[in-house]
């Protein structure tokens, strides 16, 4: 049990647990499989349970393979500001888009799928990067009375980090669970996003699941 006591207004945020970011996957998180056990002991604890699922498009312009010359992890000049490169991954209705087999999806009562436009790349569960347009979730998570964001998944680097960054910009108090996240980590990116979080007001808990 995590040391929070979780009450009916918590929600439980799920980012990117699918098999392109788990072992064998095209963009794979090390030890990302690793948070499929914990996140599944923490779904019953919960009475919202919301999941994220990367959904782009073939030719998706975050993929490296759409810039000549780029490789993945370069970074790009995009109107709404620098993008970093990836290799292909989670590509509309293939197996590496699909939820990671063992995680208990079927608790889930909203699926929401982000990064399905051809020029934006979408980190966070709330907003895509240009940080104007809105998946719908916050509105989501205010009509059925959340107060609190529990943030786990992958990675905790990039779609966890901006994810409850704008969980708490949305106004949710946000923690997130240190054990059921993983991170790609590029030169300190773990690191520097947990201090960067801590700064906005996100509780960062290492409690076990
Ligand atoms: C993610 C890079 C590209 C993530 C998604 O889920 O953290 N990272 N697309
Ligand atoms: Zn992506």
């Amino acid at each position: 049990m995590i040391d929070e006591k979780i009450t009916d207004t918590d929600c439980l945020l799920v980012i990117d647990v699918q098999n392109d970011f788990c072992a064998g996957g095209a963009l794979a998180v090390p030890d990302g499989d690793a948070v499929v056990p914990v996140i599944n002991a923490l779904i019953p604890q919960f009475q919202t349970v919301v999941l994220t699922q990367d959904w782009h498009p073939a030719g998706h312009s975050s993929f490296a393979s759409q810039h000549p010359g780029k490789n993945p992890l370069d970074t790009v000049s995009f109107p709404y500001g620098e993008q970093t490169l990836w290799p292909d991954h989670c590509v509309q209705g293939s197996a590496g888009a699909e939820f990671h087999a063992d995680l208990n999806v079927h608790a889930a009562q909203m699926i929401v799928r982000k990064g399905f436009r051809q020029p934006i790349d979408s980190y966070s569960a709330f907003f895509e990067n240009d940080k104007t347009t809105a998946t719908g979730l916050s509105g989501y998570l205010k009509e059925r009375s959340v107060q609190r964001v529990f943030c786990v998944g992958l990675a905790t680097d990039f779609c966890v980090r901006y994810s409850a960054e704008d969980s708490k910009r949305e106004g949710f108090d946000t923690v997130l669970l240190t054990a059921g996240c993983r991170g790609i980590d590029i030169e300190g990116s773990v690191n520097a996003g947990l201090t960067a979080m801590v700064e906005q007001g996100i509780v960062i808990s290492n409690s076990p699941a």
